[in-house]
């Protein structure tokens, strides 16, 4: 009960009004084996408090190629952001909301599909017509902590997604402040440079697992059995 009422007492007037708003998101409450069970709001998920106490919730992860040179296209979170402000990330991560129906969906990772295509939108402004749902290719999902700044974090099962696509970029400042195409040599220099901040998420998929997909890239087959993009 006590801990309870301190949740209730965290003020967020001081951070941006929009991001704030945002914090009333309820996200899906997950055990370690990733059943959910029940729905928080987005607030209280992020707080260390809670997360030191095991709560978890689901999120994703998304990854977005440029077909014609197999680019990565990375963004740099606002300032606005309440958590992990400035860092440098994969195209967009999220959770998929208690409050969508279609959200919720576990058969062929659909919910979290769904939520990608949605925050494409919402954060680069990519039309939701160039991220087709089936053509999110689903590879993993990885259990992961890590602290923010002050009271924040994260504490999530985070669905890993590929999309290759041609999309266009309209970003909504308050969410981004620059986007970047990379290949592979362009974000291993971006890694050693001083100053250029990553999330911890994107570290730990970069560290073990993006570059081995990535060289993947044009030999994975999409549901039909089509190479989904060709050799360069
Ligand atoms: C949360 O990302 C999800 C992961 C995988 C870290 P985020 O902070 O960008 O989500 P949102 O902008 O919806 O709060
Ligand atoms: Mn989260």
């Amino acid at each position: 009960q006590a801990a309870k009422a301190a949740l209730a007492s965290v003020d967020l007037s001081n951070y941006d009004p929009e991001q704030s708003r945002l914090m009333d998101e309820r996200c899906i409450l997950v055990d370690e084996d990733d059943n959910a069970i029940g729905a928080m709001d987005k607030k209280t998920c992020h707080l260390m408090e809670n997360i030191n106490k095991g709560l978890l919730h689901r999120a994703f992860s998304v990854f977005v190629f440029r077909p014609s040179d197999g680019k990565l296209l990375l963004q740099q979170r606002a300032s606005e952001k309440i958590t992990f402000p400035d860092m440098w990330t994969n195209t967009c991560c999220s959770h998929p909301l208690d409050d969508f129906e279609v959200e919720k969906v576990e058969e062929n990772q659909l919910g979290v599909k769904a939520a990608a295509s949605r925050k494409l939108e919402h954060e680069l402004g990519i039309p939701q017509s160039q991220t087709p749902i089936d053509d999110f290719q689903y590879l993993t999902r990885i259990h992961y902590v890590a602290p923010s700044n002050g009271m924040w974090g994260e504490h999530e099962v985070d669905y890993i997604l590929f999309l290759t696509a041609n999309v266009t970029v309209e970003p909504n400042f308050n969410e981004i402040q620059a986007y970047k195409y990379v290949d592979k040599s362009e974000l291993q220099s971006m890694f050693q440079e001083p100053g250029i901040l990553f999330t911890p998420w994107f570290k730990l998929i970069a560290r073990d697992f993006l570059f081995g997909w990535w060289d993947e890239l044009y030999n994975r087959k999409d549901s039909q059995g089509k190479v989904v993009a060709k050799s360069l």
